[in-house]
């Protein structure tokens, strides 16, 4: 069996894997089964001689070679903040009115992936099968590539692929697609995404599908294919009695749990709510919104404004409803652990999901998994989060219609036990059949495959296939069994 190398931005804690949970814990067992090599950041960000320094440092742990780069305090702006965070997760998210394309990022992105592939080139093995991940990432398949490298390489974007005239909209987006068809396989998180970026490679770079299904670009052929990220169910499992659920009291609670970025749809979120209080008086003390945000990317001034906006927004909405022993928004701007969040989902009679962009949405996936299956909770989603192409039983929201999200919450609070078991049920057996082991495991099996040359079925026409999948979703629109009020 051949190793497993791996590349991305931040290497993780291999001591604390298990803890951290999730995608981490799935790559750390898979590496050390395959006694794989992991490339990254270290996180330090020190001086300019590091940008001098295609030399990891080697550590061991279990079996997994661990290798890693310190960045310069100008690598870390412009490559990281800059292109990777001001331009690529904007603009992936949609958001092109956020974007910020400065002079200078791209050609420093460029760098960094080249000093990555420097590094790892002296450590790869013949029968090495290379696995590249994320948008910080794109060209470093291209400089491996341009070092001699020909192992298999797979690369796996976990944010969305957005539609073909928002990627043409980025000025470098030819060299981007360069890169992108440097690789052997690419895996997106939905059907949609892979509609998106055949649209893109058409349209903007010439691309062509092949009758084997794979697509031509610059001179390769490369396959596409999604492969949606799961979780491990078990880990998710609660342990402590759930509350009754019979009748709503002070504190029947809505949970959100987001990184504190405005991809996830929390001003929205918390308008929702606060209609939700205006025109059903009968729910005012009876339920509560729990908010977890933890801090990310604070330095940056689009993470900032988000921060004040949701401040204001739940201080008017707990000055305007709030009692002297009743507060409607909970707001917690800090990560939890992992053990409790277990628990506050199982306590939480909503999963309150709304982003307005995400590749997958993991908490979706995380809430259902600990709900009590004798009296589960409903589970809230955007239909603009990945996880909505598999999760089809959930009551799926427009989060941009507040109305719409309103009412989807006295729906999910009014719904019966049976049909909340019938839901969830559905939900579980979906999440169940794709865990982050399976997305590993078909992901790998998918590269090694392409790397013999055989090929992948991908949809022979993109656009119907992301059609499809959108449509599957509008018909899953808030319940097709209810009318909310
Ligand atoms: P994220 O944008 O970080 O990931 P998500 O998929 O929701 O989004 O994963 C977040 C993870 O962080 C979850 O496992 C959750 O439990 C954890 N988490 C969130 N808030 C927390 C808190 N307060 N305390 C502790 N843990 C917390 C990116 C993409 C997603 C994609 C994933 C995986 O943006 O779309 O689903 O990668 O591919």
């Amino acid at each position: 069996m051949s190793r497993i190398v791996l590349v991305s931005n931040r290497v993780a804690d291999l001591s604390k894997a298990s803890q951290a949970g999730g995608v981490a814990v799935a790559i750390a067992d898979t590496l050390r089964a395959r006694k794989g090599l992991w490339l990254g950041w270290n996180g330090r960000i020190g001086d300019r001689s590091e940008e001098l320094n295609a030399k990891p440092a080697l550590a061991e742990f279990d079996g997994t070679t661990v290798a890693t780069l310190a960045l310069s305090s100008r690598e870390h702006d412009d490559y990281y903040t800059g292109y990777s965070n001001n331009v690529l997760w904007p603009v992936f998210h949609s958001r092109l009115d956020i974007a910020q394309f400065e002079a200078g990022y791209y050609q420093r992105y460029l760098d960094v992936n080249k000093r990555f592939a420097q590094a790892l080139r002296p450590l790869l093995k013949p029968d090495d099968i290379i696995w590249v991940h994320d948008y910080h990432m794109i060209p470093l398949g291209m400089e491996l590539r341009a070092l001699g490298v020909t192992n298999p390489i797979g690369f796996f974007l976990h944010i969305p692929v957005p539609p073909a005239q928002t990627f043409l909209a980025i000025p470098e987006h030819r060299e981007l697609a360069r890169g992108l068809a440097s690789y052997d396989l690419i895996g997106l998180q939905t059907k949609v995404d892979v509609g998106n970026l055949i649209d893109y490679l058409q349209d903007g770079v010439f691309g062509r599908i092949l009758q084997d299904g794979r697509i031509r670009a610059f001179d390769r052929e490369l396959s596409i294919a999604s492969f949606p990220v799961g979780i491990d169910v078990d880990s998710f499992i609660g342990s402590r009695p759930k509350r009754g659920r019979e009748a709503p009291t002070a504190t029947t609670r809505l949970l959100g749990v987001d990184r504190l970025d405005y991809t996830k749809g929390l001003p929205q979120k918390f308008r929702a709510f606060g209609r939700f209080l205006e025109k059903y008086p009968d729910y005012r003390r009876k339920v509560i919104l729990s908010q977890i945000a933890p801090p990310t990317r604070e330095t940056m001034v689009a993470y900032t404004d988000i921060k004040h906006e949701l401040e204001t927004l739940s201080g008017s909405i707990n000055g305007r409803y709030g009692e002297l022993d009743w507060v409607p928004i909970q707001y917690i701007h800090r990560a939890t652990p992992r053990k409790m969040l277990v628990d506050v989902y199982r306590n939480s009679r909503v999963g309150f999901v709304t982003p307005l962009r995400d590749g997958m949405n993991l908490v979706a996936k995380e809430y259902v998994a600990a709900q009590d299956p004798g009296d589960p909770g409903v589970l809230i989603l955007s239909r603009f989060a990945g996880a909505a192409e598999q999760m089809k039983e959930a009551l799926i929201v427009n989060p941009y219609d507040v109305e719409e999200m309103a009412k989807s919450i006295k729906v999910a609070l009014e719904m019966g036990l049976t049909e909340r078991q019938e839901r969830h049920q559905a939900l579980l057996d979906s999440v169940r059949s794709n865990s982050t082991y399976d997305w590993c495991r078909s992901f790998l099996n998918a590269l090694e495959s392409v790397g013999r040359r055989s090929t992948l079925a991908i949809p022979t026409s993109p656009s119907d296939a992301a059609r499809k999948a959108l449509q599957e979703i509008e018909l899953a629109r808030v319940s097709p069994r209810i009318q909310p009020s």
